[in-house]
């Protein structure tokens, strides 16, 4: 692609600033962003909006709107509109730490949603109308048709749904991210869904570009701002024992013959025990593999780079501004191993389940029967979202969950008698794994879990008292299939709420 970005001469005339694009936004109204995990979000429009909110509000004007976007965003985006209070309705995930605090203190509404489930919603009309779509592009041709940036998210539907839209073209993004993008335009809503022709992480089923009414667009702004691009932290002693026993794990598998040699392929979170999984897997036996993912992360180039990864699919980058400009600079190397697609087809439960997945995420806690926990804090305290999470757990071949034994310093234990909030439900946790080791909980009932969990992941600081819990749940429970003393199950997370310690 040369250097000019647009290259539609029909759509010339729609260049203006970012103000005078936001400007075209109405207060009450929703407006369809993309990006996802920090990358691809428009960088100027929403900077443009809150400015706009600012000023109405001091005029006495309330002016909010609803954001749907593909996942977490930037401080640009979600971090802009919130401090502006301009977020009535936010879906479907959320990092920014800003916006968190406003919904946790009730002043934005937060719809958290599997990843897989929104474009679907969207279309079934659930979402209500989308207004304006905001959606940053690296380039646009000739014919109009638009060059997807570093995450593709859910801009396909929101460039179909929405009413008007409003491009940013962005010059930071690099031009030879033309061709890493495959748009399956093929889905459709019951009762003429058919079956998504993909059997391999490496399929393409669709095209490079997203197609989008020229009528529509209202409004193109130019920007050249690099994504958010987090600092990636380097695997601490706990992420590395972490992945230490994954892979033993994963091996013992091969040899068991119930994983190929090449294992299936890998889907992992975002986050530094995500990241040392994916770092270990560099020094480990396993070659030629795939991942069948959400988000790209440091640890996937990594492996890219080492020769045992063969392929990533995901839908969007998620890269330290080291590993993001590892990347641009050798975007040729990567361009046939690597492809993004809508996140409905990322994280899509035919294709999951199809490919055999082995899912690999993060958690707040697990209870001693093996419910997972990845949203809540303390039941009711929310951190991110469930993201890609469920729709991965549920239909993997192998759903595990990871995370250190102990939060806070130790105040907090992560494995609990009971989880104060449920997003997995045991029947779709295949294993835990904390530093102090791993739990195969496959085949298990729960009675049988708990001895594993408590034995194998809690952290010695608590593993007494939760056998104590246990041994008296035995004695005193109404039923003995998941036994539970119902008024003692949850007071750990009250005993934290009062006295800031587990511990009591
Ligand atoms: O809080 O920042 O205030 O210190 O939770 O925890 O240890 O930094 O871990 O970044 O890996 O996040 C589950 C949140 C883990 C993430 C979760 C506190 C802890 C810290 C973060 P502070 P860490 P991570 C693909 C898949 C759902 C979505 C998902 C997540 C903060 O993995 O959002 O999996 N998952 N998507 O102190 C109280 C506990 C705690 C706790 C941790 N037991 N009790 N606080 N914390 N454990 C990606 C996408 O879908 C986009």
């Amino acid at each position: 692609m040369s250097e000019n970005r647009i290259q539609a001469d029909h759509l010339r005339a729609k260049v203006m600033d970012a103000e005078s694009a936001a400007a075209l936004i109405t207060s009450g109204s929703s407006v369809g962003m993309s990006g996802f995990t920090g990358s691809g979000y428009p960088k100027a429009v929403p900077l443009a909006l809150a400015a706009r909110m600012e000023r109405e509000h001091a005029a006495g004007n309330p002016f909010r709107v609803k954001v749907w976007t593909g996942a977490s965003t930037g401080p640009e985006l979600d971090g802009a509109l919130a401090r502006a209070d301009g977020v009535e309705f936010r879906l479907p995930y959320n990092s920014d730490p800003i916006a968190r605090e406003k919904i946790n203190r009730g002043e934005m509404e937060y719809f958290d949603m599997h990843l897989s489930q929104v474009a679907p919603m969207a279309w079934q009309g659930f979402l209500g109308p989308l207004d304006t779509a905001v959606i940053e592009v690296t380039g646009i041709r000739p014919d109009g048709s638009l060059i997807p940036s570093s995450s593709i998210g859910n801009n396909k539907t929101w460039l179909d749904r929405a009413g008007q839209i409003i491009l940013e073209v962005n010059r930071w993004q690099n031009p030879a991210l033309e061709g890493m993008h495959d748009i399956y335009y093929g889905t459709a809503l019951p009762p003429a869904r058919v079956p998504i022709p993909l059997v391999r992480s490496d399929d393409r089923i669709g095209e490079a570009y997203f197609h989008c009414d020229p009528d529509k667009i209202v409004a193109i702004v130019e920007t050249d701002v690099p994504d958010r691009n987090a600092p990636f932290t380097p695997p601490d002693d706990t992420a590395r024992a972490i992945a230490g026993h994954l892979l033993e794990f994963l091996k013992h598998e091969v040899k068991m013959g119930r994983l190929p040699e090449h294992l299936l392929p890998l889907q992992s979170g975002v986050g530094n025990i995500a990241n040392a999984v994916l770092t270990g897997l560099i020094d480990g036996p396993f070659e030629n593999l795939t991942a069948f993912t959400e988000v790209i992360q440091d640890g996937m180039l990594d492996l890219l780079d080492s020769g045992r990864l063969r392929f990533a699919s995901g839908t969007a980058f998620s890269l330290s501004p080291e590993a993001a400009a590892s990347l641009n600079a050798r975007m040729d190397q990567f361009r046939n191993r690597l492809l993004l697609r809508p996140q409905e087809i990322s994280n899509h439960p035919e294709l999951i389940r199809r490919l055999g997945c082995i899912a690999m995420n993060g958690m707040i806690e697990a209870d001693i029967y093996g419910n997972v926990n990845s949203t809540h804090i303390m039941g009711s305290r929310i951190q991110n979202g469930i993201g890609g999470s469920g729709d991965f757990a549920r239909n993997a071949f192998l759903s595990i969950f990871l995370t250190p034994s102990i939060a806070k310093g130790g105040k907090i234990s992560a494995i609990v008698p009971h989880a104060s909030h449920v997003d997995h439900i045991n029947q779709d946790v295949a294993v835990i794994v904390t530093e102090q080791g791993l739990a195969d909980l496959r085949g298990l009932s729960p009675k049988q879990r708990a001895a594993v969990i408590i034995e194998n992941c809690a952290h010695p600081t608590y593993r007494p008292a939760l056998a104590d819990y246990y041994r008296r749940a035995r004695a005193g429970s109404y039923g003995q299939q998941t036994p539970t003393l119902l008024p003692e199950a949850l007071s750990w997370h009250q005993r934290f709420v009062e006295t800031g310690s587990m511990l009591g």
